[in-house]
């Protein structure tokens, strides 16, 4: 792997807080990669993630919560993450749960238990933010009868509490943080009135809906926060304290960024930044530490949820493309929609997330093709632009203007080298770089991690 840690770390830079008298700038020593999703998720992220995570110390997730999912084959065996960073699978490595999350415990406590039942510890390897949001039942329920209220136009959620708890986030007024649950009394009290609110909002949207007892989920999340208790910090200061003693970190993004709830295909999106918008505010990170932002773009483009796709296949090479890529989704288990790659929406991705280079992965999914074809423009109205509309309603009617390419009908998944590749498909990842405007520097053509040609 060629080295790209640019900067100069050092580990004698014995610092205790800020008692050495520096400023973070002035110690200039981290050196950060972020990976981030250019599609609409399950770009593979994780896969990537699990590689450079050798080369950093620390992994840090900013956003979102159990509504991602990443599967990574390590060391034979397949593990699936949800809320956990990727760098959980190695223990050496400190794993953040950021402040910019938000966290259902329950779903937490059990997903760490699955992993440790793989045979993975965790301990003083996972820090959880105490800035960070706690999803509640009443916010699964909301979110039920939300959804439900919207009919067809449903977002499309995977109901796991995350748009309404990051809504109450911003409310501010119904919101608890995960350091709130050490403060017993006032917990108590909040969660009382919180939830009293909220089955009224409740029964009003959906009569006769089951009541939420506030004083049994008290209880539960009691003890939930004494069981996570040695892994709750303020995770901001330490990661201050690291990057000052030259810690190397990896920001890993979940979702994709057409998924930005600022910069995507709003309202079919989820409710964080999941574009590198995210990092900054979701770790108290300040974004000009990342030495190396990489994009994640799937060789095609899947979606799952409600939402216009310009370039969706709903048809049998549609099919061809979820039977052979297993596009369904690792939480919900929902089929997700599959369709050509989009380089107009990829590209506006890469320039709101500033990347450096692209990962493509999953392009052994696409060998069995005679044909592949590319989005390379947008008409609207007779017009031809490569800009993204902001609006749903105008994404939904634009016509995809594509650039189709010879497929390369070989089996890739033996090639190591960008040279063992097939000229077609060399010809592929060519066009996708001049269209989303960035150098591809990984390809991914395979679940292992042997299965990566990093150029
Ligand atoms: P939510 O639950 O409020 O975040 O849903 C809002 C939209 O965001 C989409 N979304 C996702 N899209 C792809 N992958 C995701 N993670 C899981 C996976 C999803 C799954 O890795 O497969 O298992 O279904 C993810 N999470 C959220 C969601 O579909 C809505 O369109
Ligand atoms: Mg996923």
């Amino acid at each position: 792997m060629r080295p790209y840690i640019t900067k100069q770390h050092s580990d004698s830079a014995q610092v205790s807080g800020w008692e050495c008298g520096k400023s973070i700038e002035e110690l200039n020593l981290v050196s950060a990669t972020s990976v981030v999703g250019l599609q609409w998720g399950d770009e593979a992220k994780g896969k990537l993630v699990d590689i450079l995570t050798l080369e950093h110390d620390i992994v840090v997730r900013y956003q979102g919560g159990n509504n991602a999912g990443h599967t990574v084959v390590f060391n034979g065996k397949t593990y699936k993450l949800s809320l956990l960073p990727t760098g959980i699978l190695r223990s050496e490595k400190l794993s953040v749960i950021g402040p910019g999350l938000v966290v259902n415990p329950k779903a937490l406590l059990s997903e760490m238990e699955a992993i440790r039942q793989q045979g993975i510890e965790i301990g003083e390897n996972l820090i959880i933010s105490d800035r960070a949001h706690v999803i509640f039942p009443h916010h699964m329920a909301e979110e039920a009868v939300l959804e439900a209220s919207r009919k067809d136009d449903a977002i499309g959620t995977t109901m796991r509490g995350i748009g309404t708890c990051y809504r109450d986030k911003a409310g501010r007024t119904h919101a608890i943080r995960v350091g709130d649950l050490y403060h017993e009394a006032s917990f108590r009290s909040r969660l009382e009135s919180i939830v009293e609110q909220k089955n009224t909002i409740i029964q009003a949207l959906a009569p006769g809906s089951e009541t939420i007892d506030h004083a049994a989920v008290a209880e539960e999340y009691l003890e939930y926060a004494r069981i996570l208790k040695p892994h709750v910090t303020d995770t901001t200061a330490r990661l201050h304290r690291e990057i000052a003693a030259g810690k190397r970190l990896l920001f890993e993004g979940a979702q994709g960024s057409l998924l930005d709830v600022d910069h995507g295909t709003f309202p079919f999106v989820t409710s964080s930044n999941s574009s590198s918008a995210g990092i900054h505010n979701g770790s108290g990170v300040p974004q000009r530490h990342i030495d190396r932002m990489i994009g994640i773009v799937k060789a095609y483009t899947t979606r799952v949820g409600g939402g216009p796709f310009p370039t969706e296949l709903d048809n049998e090479i549609g099919q061809l493309i979820r039977d052979t890529g297993n596009e369904y989704g690792t939480v919900t288990g929902r089929p997700r929609r599959c369709g050509w790659l989009d380089a107009v929406a990829t590209g506006y991705s890469a320039r709101v997330c500033g990347v450096d280079c692209i990962a493509v992965t999953l392009l052994d999914v696409l060998s069995e093709l005679d044909e592949i074809q590319i989005c390379e423009a947008y008409e609207i109205n007779g017009q031809r632009t490569t800009d993204v509309p902001s609006h749903v309603e105008d994404l939904a009617v634009v016509k995809p203007i594509f650039r189709t390419l010879p497929g390369w009908k070989t089996d890739i998944t033996g090639a190591r080298t960008l040279e063992d590749l097939p000229a077609n498909a060399r010809k592929y990842l060519d066009n996708v770089a001049e269209l989303v405007g960035v150098p591809v520097e990984f390809i991914s053509i395979g679940p292992d991690r042997e299965q990566t040609i990093i150029i």
